[in-house]
């Protein structure tokens, strides 16, 4: 507990082991400003299937956000939701050091937990990040046992999760759908064992950090679930890779930041793509994000879609069971370029010659 980073006077941890060596240092940025699409989910529904689809393509992100400023979509989360589960984060976070210590734990096959760091394997480097990491079975249950560990501090907090979960899962869902229909498939592909798993939410704090040009809060890595829909927080700190560099993604009120999942790179043999995202940190304001994981069921088999593959088309991936996509992919090769997405082919050998 005592390296919690959002406890501990900055005075107080040994902040050598955060400093990333050189060559892992992601370049810098880059001076032109690309931005992330933002759709509009209230336009045409042809209009809107066809945003996701480029944006899918060339992204592999894209913002989702309730208010039409050129940009946005209507996703249908309530404002009042987002609200409450931004104070709920905040609050928790919040609590003296006692009320959250039971919650400390450095078992990464713990379903909920309060830890600091990242959840790959990094090889000893450290990032400036605690988190509190809660599962939810879906279907959600209120009464679900699973639960029982969840912290009942914030008093409000499980009814507040609980709530946005359902309705984050719901705009993942749609998007999906959305997908499907863009691509000429079945609408409920993605229906069943691959997103039935639990759906995990991430609740990243990032204090105040004394050397953001050294040390970063979260390492470049792609998300290995289906689909991710992240809360950005009022403060920057989500890079997303593109083109050999990083775009810097500028939070727009409201919106939720949409995140393709390995596992939908690979259902669509490589069409839609999982990209590479890291979180920054800075050294005046703690920044909160929530990320909302869709997630296959560990034993759901996952490779190329057929409607993917034909005779011009190979499957690029193998069909392995997620658990063991997870067990593999969980390690985070710093240093070795800025696009490590694809290295999900190579990957996915190891998997399969194991
Ligand atoms: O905090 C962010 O913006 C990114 C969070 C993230 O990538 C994660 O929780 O896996």
């Amino acid at each position: 507990m005592e390296n919690m980073l959002h406890l501990a006077p900055t005075s107080r941890v040994p902040l050598d082991c955060f400093v990333l060596p050189r060559d892992q240092l992601p370049p810098a940025m880059s001076p032109a400003v690309v931005s992330l699409p933002v759709i509009d989910m209230r336009r045409g529904r042809d209009e809107v299937r066809r945003a996701v689809l480029d944006a899918g393509k060339e992204f592999g992100f894209f913002q989702a956000s309730p208010r039409i400023n050129k940009q946005v979509v209507g996703h249908g989360v309530p404002e009042q939701v987002l609200r409450d589960m931004e104070a709920v984060c905040e609050e928790f976070f919040l609590l003296p050091a006692p009320d959250k210590a039971e919650f400390y734990s450095e078992d990464k096959a713990k379903r909920n937990r309060l830890f600091s760091g990242a959840t790959y394997e990094t090889g000893g480097d450290k990032y400036w990040r605690d988190c509190l990491r809660l599962a939810c079975p879906f279907p959600v249950v209120a009464s679900d046992t699973t639960k029982g560990d969840w912290p009942d501090k914030p008093q409000r907090l499980r009814e507040v999760v609980e709530k946005f979960i359902v309705l984050a899962r719901r705009v993942g869902m749609e998007l999906l759908r959305l997908l499907c229909e863009a691509m000429g498939l079945q609408p409920d592909i993605f229906v069943g064992d691959i997103s039935g798993g639990d759906v995990i939410i991430n609740i990243n704090r990032y204090p105040p950090c004394p050397s953001p040009r050294t040390m970063l809060g979260l390492p470049p890595h792609c998300d290995r679930n289906l689909i991710t829909l992240l809360l950005p927080g009022a403060v920057h700190g989500l890079d997303v890779a593109y083109k050999g560099d990083w775009i810097k993604v500028e939070p727009v009120p409201n919106a939720i930041v949409v995140n393709f999942g390995q596992q939908l790179e690979v259902v669509s043999n490589g069409m839609l793509k999982s990209i590479e995202h890291r979180a920054t940190t800075n050294s005046v304001k703690a920044r909160t994000s929530v990320a909302t994981f869709i997630m296959p069921t560990p034993d759901c088999l996952i490779g190329p879609a057929e409607e993917f593959v034909g005779e011009d088309n190979p499957p690029y991936y193998r069909t392995v069971k997620f658990r063991d996509f997870v067990r593999t992919y969980n390690v985070v090769k710093l240093g070795s370029g800025l696009n490590l997405t694809t290295n999900l082919r190579n990957v996915q050998k190891e998997i399969s010659s194991k």
